[in-house]
């Protein structure tokens, strides 16, 4: 990569992160609009962004998936990678990452909103993304933005560093000034900023301002230190050389101030990131890619569209990628590219050959998926990185609504999957459910109108069915019979079983014990057989399990018995023995672990004991600062909806996972309702 000063330059490509509806889609649009790329300003309001342009985005009035646009800005190429706030699309985010330079946390000074940005700041820390702050929406604020850094500081590991303070007009922020340039501007509505004199109030505290800048950049720069101690004033290239080492090597994270709404602070925020992001060279070494002539590129986002089918949006962080080129997955074949494409949000463009650094989407390699590495050729290369997606949280059951498109469904639930990762399908054979497992109420929503909208497969959503099982708590000897005698050949098979209750967690076990050949040898799988296909149902209407059958005595015919008749038998004494065994039901406990910011920790608690939860133990959770973990036995049924209630109590931040601990016996009022509904849907 060509180094002008310690300035990188060539395509750039950028994440805009941060808390739910920061403004992240219109700063993108104020960018693009800015730097030219569109000539007027959309807004989400009036639903014509270049970002969120699918009909789910504009629909729910926020992202739902990230959003890609390319733009020019003063001869480099900036990709920029709009991400959804909302945790539940946070692998959007997550799995985009790793292949850009830097990150644009686009926050608010609402405190509600810091454990969110805590959340993201995280992200970017442990994946080493070199980022800054757009402190947006200053428009809203007022002259309580001193506390800038008070607020936002402990949402941030690595030290924030103010660039630039508001300037008031009474309490209105009109401008701000540059610390690092010493320059005042004040804000133009959708105009760049004008340049003012720096004077009065506003110079003493640039004054102050400043120094405190130079003080944290002299944190990581001894010599800047030496001269801040003596008094002696930096030179201005120094400090911009600092800003940009600091930055590209994430020791401190700057804060920039503006309004997406009105464009005020983006041609600052586009200078900051020309003079001081890293470039592809910084960003290929993060990840390992030995400089050569090798093609590398990482997928960021898969996409199937309409009209273009499959499409790939990369990173190419070596080499170049041209139509025809064939790429292999650390595990396979991906394909051959058939077209290069410029993305502006939904909008592409077909190109020609991409460089290393830019982002483009590549048409049909049928078998990448996000999160892969490319290389082209032959030659596989191990993962770069891997980025699992969170543990779903939240589970629904989908159905096709017309039976016809059963097949469609399943190919509909396969593209769903290679555009989402975070969601999984499982299929419960027992309940013959299709179940999706997702990350939170949204996502779910969102993947089912998609289903419909893009892959043409309406369906309805239900709860799914929790895995209720029963069994006896005490023992009988039953006999069964089945005698049939109709004209010529009859039918007889007579089994006398012990049947008792196990211990937790045994199943079913079979033993017999005849004697004489009462019931001949031959035939006592077929005994075995005709019991446990009556386990699948007992008496509560649930499988039955934990139960001992031991074979004791019976009887056969030399004609009339055969493996149906001792089925039958055995089946029989199942079912008229099980309902004497005092059957009870059993349901499933969970483990669950959740996390959240300790000042929830208390609502937590009110929570479990109203989801017949049984609290385990409290800790800090571990190398989270202010955060705690609860740890909880709940009941499946209880779990189903939890996250919709952990999220509210959270500001949106708390999750938890679960594991399957035990059955438990169910009694009372609930047992009761369980298994009423379970006799009428069986009615039904
Ligand atoms: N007053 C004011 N409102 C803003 C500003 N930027 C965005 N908004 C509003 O904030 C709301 C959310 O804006 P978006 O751009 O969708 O925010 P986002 O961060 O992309 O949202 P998600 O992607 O869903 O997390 C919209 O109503 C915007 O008009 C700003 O600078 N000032
Ligand atoms: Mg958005």
């Amino acid at each position: 990569m060509a180094q002008n000063g310690t300035r990188a330059t060539g395509p750039r490509c950028i994440a805009l992160v941060g808390p739910f509806q920061s403004g992240k889609t219109t700063l993108l649009e104020a960018i693009l609009a800015r730097s030219g790329a569109i000539a007027r300003q959309g807004s989400i309001e009036a639903g014509n962004t270049v970002g969120d342009a699918s009909k789910e985005a504009r629909h729910h009035r926020m992202s739902v998936e990230i959003s890609v646009a390319t733009t020019n800005f003063m001869g480099d190429d900036y990709t920029f990678i709009d991400c959804p706030g909302s945790i539940e699309f946070a692998h959007e985010m997550r799995a985009a990452l790793p292949a850009v330079d830097a990150a644009v946390v686009v926050c608010e000074l609402d405190e509600k909103k810091i454990a969110q940005l805590q959340l993201i700041l995280r992200e970017l820390e442990d994946q080493k993304i070199p980022r800054l702050l757009f402190l947006n929406k200053i428009d809203k604020a007022d002259a309580t933005i001193h506390d800038v850094l008070e607020l936002l500081q402990p949402a941030s590991r690595s030290k924030l560093l103010l660039r630039q303070i508001p300037t008031f007009s009474g309490d209105l922020i009109t401008g701000f000034v540059d610390l690092a340039l010493e320059r005042a501007f004040v804000y133009k509505e959708h105009a760049p900023s004008e340049v003012v004199p720096l004077e009065g109030d506003a110079l003493d505290r640039e004054k102050t301002a400043r120094f405190s800048m130079l003080e944290t950049l002299a944190d990581h720069d001894d010599q800047l230190m030496e001269q801040l101690l003596e008094d002696i004033q930096p030179p201005r290239d120094k400090i911009f050389d600092d800003l940009s080492k600091e930055l590209r090597e994430s020791l401190v994270c700057p804060v920039l101030l503006g309004s997406a709404t009105r464009t005020n602070g983006v041609l600052r925020l586009m200078k900051a990131l020309r003079h001081e992001s890293p470039g592809i060279a910084d960003t290929a070494k993060r990840l390992g890619v030995k400089p050569g002539n090798e093609t590398f590129a990482y997928v960021m986002k898969t996409l199937h569209t309409a009209h273009g089918g499959k499409m790939s949006i990369v990173r190419i962080l070596n080499g170049q990628v041209n139509d025809g080129t064939t790429f292999v997955t650390p595990e396979r074949e991906a394909g051959r590219v058939a077209g290069v494409f410029k993305l502006l949000g939904q909008s592409n463009e077909k190109r020609g050959a991409a460089q290393a650094g830019e982002t483009v989407a590549l048409g049909k390699l049928d078998h990448a998926n996000t999160g892969d590495s490319l290389t082209a050729g032959k030659q596989a290369h191990p993962p770069l990185v891997t980025v699992a997606p969170y543990p779903p949280v939240l589970a629904s059951a989908v159905a096709a609504k017309e039976r016809k498109d059963d097949v469609k469904l399943g190919q509909a639930l396969s593209k769903l999957l290679e555009e989402d990762p975070s969601i999984s399908v499982v299929h419960n054979a027992e309940a013959h459910e299709v179940v999706l497992w997702g990350q939170g109420e949204m996502q779910l929503r969102v993947a089912v109108e998609r289903l419909s909208d893009r892959f043409g497969v309406a369906t309805a959503s239900h709860k799914p069915t929790v895995g209720y099982r029963e069994t006896i708590k005490k023992g009988i000897v039953q006999r069964g019979r089945h005698k049939k005698q109709s004209g010529g050949h009859g039918q007889y098979g007579d089994v006398v079983l012990d049947i008792k209750p196990l211990p937790r967690g045994s199943g079913f076990v079979f033993a017999e014990e005849i004697k004489g050949g009462v019931v001949p040898r031959n035939y006592i799988p077929s005994v075995e057989e005709g019991v446990a296909d009556a386990l699948k149902h007992g008496p509560l209407g649930f499988p039955v399990v934990d139960v001992a059958a031991k074979l004791i005595d019976g009887s056969y015919h030399t004609v009339d018995s055969s493996d149906m008749a001792f089925q039958l038998a055995g089946r029989l004494a199942i079912h008229d023995g099980l309902p004497q065994c005092h059957p009870v039901l059993l349901e499933p406990i969970y483990q669950v672990e959740i996390v959240c910011p300790s000042e929830a920790t208390a609502k937590m608690n009110a929570l479990m004991s109203g989801r017949r939860g049984q609290i385990l133990g409290f800790d800090t959770r571990e190398g989270w600062e202010g955060w705690d973990v609860v740890r909880v036995q709940m009941p499946e049924s209880e779990i189903g909806d939890l996250i919709v209630e952990v999220r509210s109590a959270t500001a949106g931040v708390g999750s938890f996972t679960f594991k399957f601990d035990h059955m438990a016996e169910l009694t009372g009022r609930t047992a009761d309702q369980i298994v009423a509904a379970r006799k009428s849907s069986a009615a039904a």
